[in-house]
């Protein structure tokens, strides 16, 4: 039966029946052909689908990191959501109400990249709601005054573009995809925040003193989304092999620095740190490193809005239980023979 396309969306998914379960029981010969393949592959830039052969942890590598991805997306509507009810103009709160709403859709292509290598919804959002898995560690500072939100879009979603402008070449094929659509989003939400800081930077005193308030709480944060660095990341190896990554973290951090100077500039504000200097030989800036030490006790749960952040997303969960239940109810029915 053709289903309309909007009932789609309401059937309860099947869940995946993933190929490292059918290759359990394929002979070591014929998986040594399999991985042949998936080298040659890699080898020549073509995308892993679903339905090729993966090494386990190619698989398990890429569940850890996209589903940390969708969670990072969808606990990262919240600093921003915090201010759609406060935003100074209808114009504003529209353009952030359309931004908060994107960050919701990539969530949902994440999970869904995610769900084609074998994991289901349930048990991606049970870890994120048990907070057992991570997301990322920005979404854990407070959203203190309106600049923050000029500061989350412009410093946030460039940091963001500039690590996913690379997954767009990322090996695995639907999360290449999904990538392409997100950076075409996210461009729009980095242009928002950096308009938003613009006009604060040439506004009165008090606007610019709250712009470089908020750069000067966001800017090492920022630094930390890339992740720890090179020395002590355990999963750029593999990324880097698998051509999940195509920069290792230091590398799109330092990007990101030599970009992002050049905007501060513009904006007659200061980046927080006392060591930042052009170095001609590197053709980079020098720059300090973040506290190490603070990011590690953020994403072990304790930095300023982890609880709250967690809380938020498991009332919004129960609160929804409602519409999961419609849904399936739904759906039950449509999959039911209509009576003649
Ligand atoms: N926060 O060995 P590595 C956005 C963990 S989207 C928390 O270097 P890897 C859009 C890491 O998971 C932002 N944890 O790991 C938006 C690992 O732990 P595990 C999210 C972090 O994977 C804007 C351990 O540390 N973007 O902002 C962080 O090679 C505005 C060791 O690290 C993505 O997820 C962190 N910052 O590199 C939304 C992009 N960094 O899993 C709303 C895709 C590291 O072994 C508003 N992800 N860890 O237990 C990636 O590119 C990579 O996963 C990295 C980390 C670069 C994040």
């Amino acid at each position: 039966m053709q289903l309309p396309f909007h009932h789609l969306f309401l059937i309860k998914r099947p869940k995946t029946v993933s190929l490292h379960i059918i290759t359990q029981h394929v002979p070591a010969m014929e998986i040594n052909n399999f991985e042949n393949l998936f080298e040659a592959k890699l080898a020549k830039n073509e995308m892993i689908e679903p339905k090729d052969w993966m090494p386990e942890n190619y698989r398990k590598h890429l569940i850890r990191q996209i589903s940390q991805h969708a969670h990072s997306e969808i606990v990262g509507m919240l600093p921003e959501g915090n201010w759609i009810t406060r935003a100074p103009s209808l114009r504003s709160k529209l353009v952030l109400l359309a931004k908060v709403q994107d960050e919701g859709g990539h969530g949902l292509y994440l999970y869904t990249a995610a769900e084609s290598l074998g994991t289901s919804r349930d048990e991606m959002l049970d870890a994120l709601l048990t907070g057992k898995a991570k997301y990322s560690s920005i979404f854990n500072y407070p959203t203190l005054t309106w600049a923050d939100v000029g500061a989350v879009g412009w410093l946030v979603d460039g940091a963001a573009i500039m690590n996913q402008v690379m997954l767009q070449r990322s090996s695995y094929g639907p999360y290449s995809r999904a990538m392409v659509r997100i950076c075409k989003e996210e461009s729009f939400h980095q242009r928002q925040g950096y308009e938003l800081m613009t006009k604060l930077a040439f506004g009165t005193p008090e606007q610019k003193a709250m712009a470089q308030d908020a750069l000067n709480r966001w800017w090492y944060p920022t630094l930390m989304m890339f992740g720890p660095p090179d020395r002590e990341s355990p999963n750029s190896e593999n990324a880097i092999k698998w051509r999940i990554k195509r920069e290792t973290n230091d590398q799109l951090r330092q990007r990101f620095v030599n970009q992002t100077v050049k905007q501060v500039e513009y904006l007659g504000l200061t980046v927080p740190d006392a060591n930042l200097k052009w170095n001609e030989a590197k053709n980079g800036y020098d720059f300090s490193e973040p506290d190490w030490a603070e990011f590690k006790n953020v994403i072990k749960g304790n930095g300023i809005c982890n609880k709250e952040r967690l809380t938020a997303r498991n009332k919004a969960h129960n609160d929804g239980a409602w519409v999961r239940e419609a849904a399936a109810a739904y759906g039950k029915k449509l999959s039911q023979p209509i009576a003649a």
